[in-house]
């Protein structure tokens, strides 16, 4: 059923906003929920169930948003909630090893064989930190290699030509990380295997490791050229660079083993994120055993912290990747999201307009471009202009995109063929409206 048109933002949320601005940097607590780079102010969410969410005036959406990817099965999906109320039962935190993160960390390494061992922690953020940390722990090598438009949390050394909320401030450095955090950052182009040899040329023995997000979600979803990974493992086994994959978005989302089992690549070092929490805050990194056994209790490499493995969190996860064992998920979802982009395609190329898509699984995207979007450069030259107006219209007709057109969207198991035939009238109609 279409949800009924509203004119947005709705009273209530145009308030709490106004209000939040008072007590919250911009009123938000994430920069791209503050609808700044669709020039309007953000809808306040106060339900969610399956495939749909509900602002605080009560207007209804199909969301392909899914907090950011981890809701694979919908909102408040009965199995996790359950096992988050037992959990609670039992307790909130102890600061002490709960059987949970056991059971959790042996569904990582079942569906990531390239996990020997595994570090819970509480965000993708601190996940790409650690992992970090650990690369130059067992390397003693100080430089790192990451890819413009690649986005891996808001990690200081990172945060150079970083994507997500960074790619719409205006400037390719965050403000407040000193000149010496990122001295070791070296940035290579996504999709280009000479601008990593070029990098490892310069400054040999000096890298410990190409970090990537496999498929990059964070300036819009691009995909990776198979050469250019079987390149990237070859040069890292060439050089003594450790391979580290971010599997933040796509772990779990593109197929139960992650982006790494779609391209059969073997990381030396992975990391994951929201999506392993079943909608909680979670992160882990994990790999070669070797490389894991650096970190602290085992090694000389620090990392600590008292949610990690948190009981509640764990048993949401668990929850959630117990359900995703069953591999037909990610041919249902994979199918969903492809008949999307095609109607997406198709209706573009009816009024004329260009759109590139790219869709994995669970996890897809579209530019407004002419040409394939291969890389960074490509992402920015796509036609963003039109984005604001094209996103506005579709949360008029009901349906929730993200509120930037660097960032993926997500389907879940709830959306069903009534929810998709919804979204491409939507489409159609924005469309007719551009
Ligand atoms: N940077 C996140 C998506 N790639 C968005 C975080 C949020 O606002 O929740």
């Amino acid at each position: 059923m279409k949800p009924p048109f509203r004119q947005l933002p709705g009273a209530r949320s145009v308030d709490l906003f106004a209000r939040a601005q008072q007590s919250l940097v911009g009123g938000v607590n994430s920069p791209v929920r503050a609808f700044r780079s669709v020039g309007m102010s953000p809808l306040f969410i106060k339900r969610g169930k399956g495939a749909r969410i509900y602002d605080a005036d009560d207007n209804e959406f199909i969301d392909f948003v899914g907090s950011w990817g981890p809701l694979i099965l919908g909102h408040a999906h009965e199995a996790v909630l359950e096992a988050v109320a037992g959990a609670l039962r039992s307790g909130t935190s102890f600061g002490a090893p709960c059987e949970a993160e056991v059971l959790l960390a042996e569904q990582l390494k079942d569906a990531c064989p390239a996990v020997d061992l595994v570090r819970f922690v509480n965000s993708g953020n601190e996940a790409t930190q650690g992992a970090l940390r650990a690369a130059r722990g067992f390397t003693g090598r100080e430089r790192v290699i990451k890819f413009a438009g690649c986005y891996h949390g808001s990690v200081d050394s990172l945060l150079v030509k970083a994507g997500s909320g960074a790619m719409t401030l205006g400037v390719a450095d965050s403000g407040g990380v000193p000149a010496s955090f990122v001295e070791s950052t070296l940035i290579a182009e996504f999709n280009d295997l000479q601008s990593v040899l070029d990098l490892v040329n310069e400054f040999p023995g000096e890298i410990a490791a190409v970090i990537l997000e496999l498929i990059p979600g964070n300036m819009g979803v691009i995909r990776p050229e198979l050469t250019f990974l079987r390149g990237l493992r070859d040069v890292c086994d060439r050089e003594g660079i450790l391979l580290i994959c971010d599997e933040v978005m796509t772990g779990f989302r593109v197929a139960r083993g992650g982006a790494q089992s779609l391209f059969e690549l073997t990381p030396d070092l992975s990391t994951f994120g929201k999506v392993i929490g079943g909608g909680f805050p979670v992160g882990a990194y994990g790999g070669r055993a070797d490389v894991m056994s650096q970190v602290a209790p085992l090694g000389p490499v620090y990392q600590a912290g008292t949610l990690s493995g948190n009981p509640v969190a764990m048993a949401a996860g668990l929850a959630a990747l117990s359900l995703l064992e069953d591999e037909t998920i990610y041919t249902e979802l994979g199918a969903k999201s492809q008949a999307l982009v095609d109607g997406f395609r198709s209706a573009a190329a009816e009024r004329g307009i260009a759109l590139q898509t790219a869709c994995f699984g669970g996890m897809f995207g579209f530019f407004f471009a002419e040409r394939p979007v291969r890389n960074y450069a490509d992402a920015l030259a796509s036609n963003v202009d039109i984005y604001p107006r094209f996103f506005k219209g579709m949360l008029q007709q009901g349906i929730y995109l993200a509120p930037s057109p660097y960032e993926a969207l997500f389907m879940s198991t709830a959306h069903d063929d009534g929810d998709l035939e919804c979204t491409l009238d939507a489409f159609r109609e924005v469309l007719r409206h551009l």
